[in-house]
């Protein structure tokens, strides 16, 4: 472990600094790890490609873009007076809001000095010899450290249309994912949407409300719940914040890192009246979440027919919304529930009840070419003022893929991960000493409350750095049979869900040419957290410990 002071070193000539750590990324998960090591006493650079700090609420600036997890469990549990201090607006909070939020905690705990802006890490590469990691910047700048932790989010690497033509397009271009600073007007134009995820999902009916004309292109139509947004009660916020230390402890342990009522029956156990009486609760009920329709039933994510019963109660309530019969039936998805990211979302299906609202279906007639004055699809041509991608993200391995990581022998991550990404914990590869993944591939990352996963993955790292530091070891790097393991692991459990049964980018298939396996870890989060406290309890094991 070097000292927790900063130096020179001139091996090249050129003169590096040297560090301790070199966080990527200035979302949640980079500046609580900031937060964290500079309580072990270690020197800490952050990296952030954003001209502010906040990751995905910083980048996700589009209108209607919020969280959808309730306000009192997506925040910071780690400060008892932070949590106490904060005081929460909506149940959903929106993207300003949170941005405010994480701004508040960079100032609350003077974070901001030790993280540079507009600095993206293009390379990260292992010196062997010396045992540390030489980083460098799309600014010149190269630092060495000892420690690399890749805090560079799951959803951050947006991905266009795999068609021609995107740059010849005269008009204004917007991705979701990398929305303008300033509010954009769309009030008297002609705009598309292009993808129905949770963003588009979340876009369309606030576009709607000004442009003269939206045109929506569904490739996959996907099952929307109703957010059912409202300000926050009072007392619910007085309720949860007088047992805080209650609550986010059943958050650690639960399946989704939030935690509900364990269901203790299949939903064909239950008779229709029963079941679907359970399915209107949850859809008609303002305080319910977007895992509750997931969670209610011990099968819906196991077996087909469960899962059937789900996705024809919503298929149902899409059709009492949307007057045409015919977009009714195209809105109205055919595939598995919930298996695919499910989405909240806030006067969705109505939108397409306005006279100035379109929904063309590119999964009959894909998509062809973008061009100077719009779309061509496979049957007609379309001209736009304003065309919005919201076509999702290259998830949980591009903005890894993004770096030119190379470990011991100069071997390339993106080479080692070329048939799926293998990890151990999601947190570790072997061959990568010190390289510390922050909600890598293989954990439950995505399919949890983020800020749960991201704060037990930044307290595991601080720990194993403090054992590391207190045992006089150099580098912690996963064994090669440790992380086959638990690669394999990873995908087995997935093959126990219906997940791998769908097309969606938890498996990838979002991104042509990107391997198929389960990027994320559906063993919950409670049972994950276990292995790791477990893990780290065996003297790090599946872990070469090396002084
Ligand atoms: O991206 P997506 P997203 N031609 O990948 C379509 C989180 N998030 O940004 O389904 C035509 O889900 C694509 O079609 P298909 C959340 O975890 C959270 O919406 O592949 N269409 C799909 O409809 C979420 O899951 C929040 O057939 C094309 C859409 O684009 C994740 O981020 C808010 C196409 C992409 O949907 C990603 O969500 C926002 C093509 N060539 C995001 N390519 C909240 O917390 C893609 N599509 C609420």
């Amino acid at each position: 472990m070097t000292t927790t002071s900063e130096r020179s070193a001139s091996s090249t000539g050129q003169k590096t600094r040297e560090i301790d750590a070199v966080v990527v990324g200035a979302g949640f998960a980079g500046l609580y790890t900031l937060h964290k090591l500079r309580g072990l006493g270690l020197s800490v650079q952050v990296y952030e490609a954003g001209d502010g700090i906040g990751g995905t609420w910083y980048w996700n600036r589009y209108p209607g873009a919020r969280v959808d997890v309730k306000s009192m469990y997506y925040n910071y549990s780690f400060d008892p007076e932070l949590e106490q201090e904060w005081e929460w607006t909506e149940k959903l909070p929106p993207q300003p809001e949170l941005l405010r939020y994480i701004n508040h905690v960079a100032d609350r705990f003077d974070l901001r000095k030790d993280v540079q802006l507009r600095t993206r890490v293009t390379a990260a590469v292992y010196d062997e010899s010396a045992a540390r990691w030489r980083i460098t910047t799309d600014q010149g700048e190269v630092v060495s450290a000892r420690f690399a932790i890749m805090a560079t989010g799951c959803l951050s690497a947006p991905k266009m249309v795999e068609v021609p033509g995107i740059e010849t397009f005269r008009g204004r271009s917007f991705h979701t994912g990398n929305w303008p600073d300033q509010e954009v007007d769309f009030s008297g134009r002609r705009v598309a949407v292009i993808g129905t995820g949770s963003s588009g999902v979340q876009v369309i009916p606030l576009v709607a409300e000004t442009a003269e004309k939206l045109t929506v292109f569904q490739r996959t139509a996907n099952y929307v719940l109703p957010a059912g947004n409202h300000a926050i009660d009072p007392e619910f916020q007085r309720d949860i914040k007088s047992r805080y230390r209650e609550v986010r402890k059943a958050n650690r342990e639960s399946s989704f890192g939030i935690a509900r009522p364990e269901a203790t029956t299949g939903a064909l156990e239950v008779s229709e009246d029963e079941r679907n009486a359970f399915y209107r609760a949850v859809w008609e009920d303002k305080d319910s979440e977007l895992v509750s329709m997931l969670t209610g039933y011990t099968d819906t994510l196991t077996d087909e027919a469960a899962n059937e019963t789900a996705a024809q109660f919503i298929r149902d309530r899409i059709a009492e919304i949307v007057t045409d019969p015919a977009v009714a039936e195209l809105l109205q998805p055919s595939g598995l529930f919930g298996v695919k990211r499910p989405v909240l979302g806030t006067d969705y299906y109505a939108t397409f009840n306005r006279p100035n609202v379109r929904l063309v279906d590119v999964s009959a007639t894909p998509l062809t070419e973008v061009t100077e004055s719009g779309l061509e699809t496979t049957q007609e041509s379309f001209e736009f003022d304003d065309i919005i991608y919201a076509t999702g993200y290259d998830a949980m391995t591009g903005a890894l893929d993004a770096v030119d990581i190379r470990g011991r022998g100069g071997a390339a991550l993106r080479e080692k991960w070329a048939d799926g990404p293998v990890t151990y914990l999601g947190l570790a590869v072997a061959g990568f000493p010190n390289l510390f993944t922050i909600t890598g591939p293989g954990s439950p990352a995505v399919l949890s409350n983020m800020l749960v996963s991201i704060e037990q993955h930044v307290d595991w790292v601080a720990d194993a750095i403090d054992t590391m530091r207190s045992k006089g070891v150099t580098t912690m790097e996963a064994r090669a049979d440790a992380e086959q393991e638990w690669t394999r692991h990873v995908g087995e459990v997935g093959d126990m869900t219906l997940y791998p049964k769908v097309d969606s980018w938890y498996v990838g298939s979002n991104v042509p040419g990107k391997p198929r396996v389960m990027y994320a870890y559906i063993g919950g989060v409670g049972a994950y957290r276990e292995k790791c406290d477990q893990v780290a309890a065996d003297d790090y094991d599946g872990f070469t410990l090396a002084r």
